[in-house]
């Protein structure tokens, strides 16, 4: 791999063509549209050349961010990969795709147009204006949201930076180096605004979010799900199907945010962010599709020795994930998050589309409990019981993928269904932390669940013979067998097309 820095010179959807080279070109933008200046050494929305100060700070930070790129992002070399990337952030034609070396993807400062109307429209500080300044008062709360968020965009890259090295296809390697690149760029957002509107703590926060690394002993990332590892391709689906979908409505709530530049930030990840989820579905889609195709041509679910995943494990790998997902949305009961509430920082899923007073003082929420051995409920104050709004939010989507898998295996005519396990099982945080919880939803004592953990997440020994599967697919059109090949490409490409080069 090269390693050339990011250049300040032509975009990449202006770089040379090379033998074999696409450049389909953007659709014409007919919304409303703001154009990202690419002559820039950084390429933004945000006029970085009229701050100079702040342009130099960040322009400071950009080789720090190039170092952990080629230090801790993929680690397999590659020529060049057919990317997406922003050229404009309005509702239509903002990306472009073309074939990118991945250190020269142009990573840059974009932000969702601005409302000058907008307005806070939850909170105390209802119909106040938006802020177009960090709020004296809200000033920590506020980098702490920022900075936790800013934390799991680089993290998620480093958990997957040995993946291509098994891709089951170029297609897919070609969805994870997407993704990756996205996932630094919403690193540079979050840095943007550190850099912009937190002076001194906020450049020093930036710094940090490339010292501590996922899985780090002494210096991990903030949140758990960021820390383990993304052992192999099934787990990267399942990632980006339940992991991203937390970031989905993470960002949703923060998009709601009073605080003008942060929602618009938001607003504009949220399009990149779409794309992941469908790496997710679709992959794991695709994983179930030719288990059943397995399961019905040799009429068991032990399709190991055929070179498939059993649906059992599949299941194990969903439980895994989606549990470690609900533990990113906080206590079910928090009063950060109804601060963050109150004070406008954080807003609710669909803020503007629910229909109550978008201030919550004196209506009450029931929230589970565990009480004598027993699951009940509790009712507390709804303001108190916003992280579990929004995760009961993010649970009923999560059903729609399950739902899809689950066609698979009836289209199929299989009678096995993949299903969402219980949301007290394998919790480290909020009510169930410390309780042991069937996928079913019984309460367990620790001689039960010790017997039948293994049948629930998934042992050192799946994921031993998942990784045997994990044999990497370079040639054009070829997949692994594990896994059916995509229905459509990317971009109107075909599924054979070498979406990656060496
Ligand atoms: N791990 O009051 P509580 C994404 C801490 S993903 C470790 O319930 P709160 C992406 C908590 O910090 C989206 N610690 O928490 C996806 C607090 O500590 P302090 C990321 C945890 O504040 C894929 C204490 O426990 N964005 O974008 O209401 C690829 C008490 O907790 C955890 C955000 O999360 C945990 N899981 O809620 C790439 C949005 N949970 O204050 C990217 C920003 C809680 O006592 N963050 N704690 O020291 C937030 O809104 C909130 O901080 C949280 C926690 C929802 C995370």
């Amino acid at each position: 791999m090269t390693t050339t820095q990011q250049s300040p010179t032509p975009p990449p959807h202006a770089s040379t063509p090379q033998s074999g080279t696409v450049t389909g070109e953007a659709p014409t933008p007919t919304g409303p549209t703001s154009k990202i200046d690419y002559s820039e050494k950084i390429p933004n929305n945000v006029n970085l050349a009229g701050d100079r100060k702040l342009q130099r700070a960040l322009e400071g930070w950009q080789p720090k961010f190039i170092d952990w790129w080629k230090n801790l992002g993929p680690s397999i070399p590659t020529h060049d990969v057919y990317l997406r990337t922003a050229i404009a952030v309005g509702r239509d034609g903002w990306a472009h795709f073309d074939r990118v070396p991945m250190e020269d993807y142009r990573w840059g400062i974009f932000l969702a147009e601005q409302d000058p109307d907008r307005k806070v429209n939850f909170g105390d500080k209802k119909g106040e204006p938006a802020w177009q300044e960090v709020p004296g008062e809200h000033r920590s709360d506020l980098r702490r949201l920022i900075v936790v968020q800013g934390d799991t965009e680089p993290a998620s890259v480093e958990q997957q930076r040995h993946l291509g090295m098994t891709a089951p296809s170029l297609y897919d390697m070609r969805n994870l180096f997407q993704v990756n690149v996205e996932e630094g760029r919403h690193l540079w957002a979050m840095v943007y605004l550190l850099h912009a509107y937190f002076g001194k703590d906020g450049r020093e926060e930036a710094e940090q979010l490339l010292k501590r690394n996922s899985g780090d002993f002494d210096s991990p990332r903030i949140l758990g799900a960021f820390n383990e590892e993304t052992t192999d391709w099934l787990s990267f689906f399942m990632f980006t199907y339940f992991t991203d979908r937390d970031g989905k409505y993470q960002l949703g709530t923060l998009k709601e945010s009073g605080f003008d530049p942060l929602a618009r930030t938001c607003e504009f990840m949220l399009k990149e962010e779409a794309h992941h989820m469908f790496v997710g579905t679709t992959g794991v889609q695709r994983t179930v599709q030719r288990t059943a195709e397995l399961m019905k041509q040799h009429g068991t679910d032990d399709i190991w020795q055929y070179g498939g995943i059993p649906l059992s494990v599949i299941q194990k790998y969903l439980n895994f994930q989606f549990s470690v997902s609900m533990d990113l949305f906080g206590s079910e009961t928090s009063s950060n998050a109804a601060a963050y509430y109150t004070s406008g920082l954080k807003g609710r899923w669909m803020e503007t589309r629910r229909k109550d007073d978008h201030q919550l003082h004196g209506l009450t929420m029931d929230v589970p409990i565990i009480e004598g051995g027993r699951m009940a409920t509790k009712t507390v104050p709804m303001l108190t019981a916003l992280n579990l709004d929004l995760r009961n939010e993010y649970a009923a989507d999560c059903e729609n993928g399950v739902k899809r898998w689950n066609q698979e295996l009836e289209d199929a005519g299989l009678e096995e269904r993949l299903f969402l396990p219980h949301q007290g099982f394998n919790r480290k945080v909020g009510t169930f932390a410390g309780h042991h919880v069937s996928p079913s939803g019984e309460i367990l004592d620790d001689a039960a669940w010790e017997k039948n953990v293994g049948d629930w997440l998934p042992t050192s020994d799946d994921r031993a013979q998942v990784a045997e599967l994990m044999v990497p697919h370079y040639d054009t059109g070829d997949f692994a067998g594990w896994i059916s090949p995509p229905s459509v490409g990317i971009n109107s490409m075909p599924v054979e097309y070498d979406y990656v080069r060496f």
